[in-house]
């Protein structure tokens, strides 16, 4: 048997190599030149803990190849990106370019997977779309089925063989041909579902986890006002046996849980008022850090630096992308052009280019840019913040989004 995986990114380029270690023949096919070559020489062109050890031993076996056309396969596993377009809907152009690279290499027998993040509907439209380019396979045996991914970056290659699996069908068959795929490696329990409920189950985890988050966020915004310390408060409500209130901080980045909300909201936006408040409220978070930041200013009169302290999405990764602390540097840096910005992120040595194209900003180290600072505002709680000796802080305007210096 051989698998096909479409799209070598974050997801696709780990189950393809998982899938090979088990003896299962499989092609990797991905767009960019660069990344087939890669793996054709058991490279990864990122950064994945055990990633690279299983794609050098699966080349060289011969079990994992890649390339840049569509092969014939008896089933196919999709993984390409499901951005969002300006108007928050999901955007399935990678979605139906796989579907149609995918359409002239099927005889009728084939499963399809798609294990894209997407919004309810799109495996039957993945199916209704790969059916009207080939009306001849109407009532062949072709299989489609949903399963989503929930692995968390830095421990893919555990969470690959360990998490429970949500396997949706469109029919029943579909769902039971594609657990026996993965059971090849996913020791983790595989529950099956059709193909709409499991989309769901995966945007409603995230959503679950934003609207806690916007929960947080808000009550930190209220004890502002009101003068109370939102942390203590936290950690005193969360002593009630059922009450877990999660942490509020600078707002929400990373690529899944501040995206697969609007995913919900646009099917559904009558009705899903309280999902979509939560994405505006942890959206608006970064603004409200700038104006307390605005106010430290004036308290503090001219000629003053800024520290910022962290760039990262959250804590101990080097991941800038979708990261609110990027977008807080930025445009405090272009609000208050006159000031300087002393950037500290000790997990990354040069500047996104959103920031580095900024005159008044400079990424130096965490010493020196709270050394060189009046005002100091941390972004993410890093254990390299976490270890700092306080009394550097000594004298300063201290101002903690995340609440890990109290
Ligand atoms: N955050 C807070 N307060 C908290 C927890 C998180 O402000 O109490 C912020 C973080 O700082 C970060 C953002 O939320 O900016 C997201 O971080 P995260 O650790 O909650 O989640 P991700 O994006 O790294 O991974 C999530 C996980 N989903 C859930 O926990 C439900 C992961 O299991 C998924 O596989 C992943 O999304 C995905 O790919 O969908």
């Amino acid at each position: 048997k051989t698998v096909a995986v479409v799209g070598l990114g974050y997801i696709g380029l780990p189950t393809a190599a998982i899938l090979a270690s088990k003896g299962v023949k499989v092609i990797g096919v991905d767009v960019n030149p660069n990344t087939v070559e890669a793996v054709n020489r058991g490279e990864v062109p990122f950064v994945e803990p055990e990633l690279n050890t299983f794609v050098a031993a699966a080349v060289a076996d011969g079990t994992l190849s890649a390339s840049l056309e569509t092969p014939k396969a008896d089933a196919y596993i999709v993984a390409v990106p499901t951005p969002f377009n300006a108007d928050k809907t999901a955007d399935l152009s990678y979605i139906e370019a796989a579907g149609k690279n995918i359409a002239p290499q099927l005889t009728g027998d084939e499963l399809v997977i798609l294990e894209s993040t997407s919004p309810p509907g799109a495996t039957k439209h993945l199916a209704d779309h790969i059916l009207a380019l080939r009306p001849d396979l109407a009532d062949k045996g072709l299989l489609f089925a949903h399963c989503p991914e929930r692995v968390l970056p830095g421990r893919v290659m555990i969470e690959l063989v360990t998490n429970d699996r949500i396997v949706g069908g469109i029919t029943p068959e579909a769902a039971e041909v594609a657990r026996d795929l993965y059971k090849t490696f996913c020791e983790g329990e595989i529950l099956l579902t059709d193909a709409t409920t499991a989309e769901m189950a995966k945007l409603v985890e995230n959503s679950y986890r934003d609207v806690n988050i916007a929960f947080a966020n808000e009550l930190s915004v209220i004890s502002a006002k009101l003068g109370i310390d939102v942390w203590e408060l936290i950690e005193l409500a969360n002593h009630h046996p059922r009450v877990n209130i999660l942490q509020p901080g600078p707002g929400v980045g990373g690529h899944c849980i501040a995206v697969d909300p609007w995913f919900i909201v646009s099917s559904a936006p009558e009705e899903a008022s309280l999902i979509r408040q939560a994405r505006v409220t942890n959206d608006s978070k970064p603004a409200w850090v700038i104006n307390q930041v605005e106010a430290a200013l004036k308290d503090a009169g001219s000629d003053v630096s800024i520290a910022v302290l962290g760039l990262a999405f959250k804590a101990n990764i080097d991941d800038l992308r979708e990261s609110p602390a990027v977008s807080i540097a930025k445009d405090l840096a272009q609000k208050f052009n006159d000031v300087k910005i002393a950037v500290a992120e000790p997990h990354v040595n040069i500047l996104p280019s959103s920031l580095a194209a900024i005159p008044n900003v400079e990424l130096v180290d965490t010493e020196k840019a709270i050394a060189d600072s009046e005002i100091v505002l941390l972004l993410v709680d890093h254990q390299a913040f976490k270890d700092l000796d306080r009394s550097v802080l000594e004298g300063k305007k201290v101002i903690d989004t995340r609440g890990m210096w109290r």
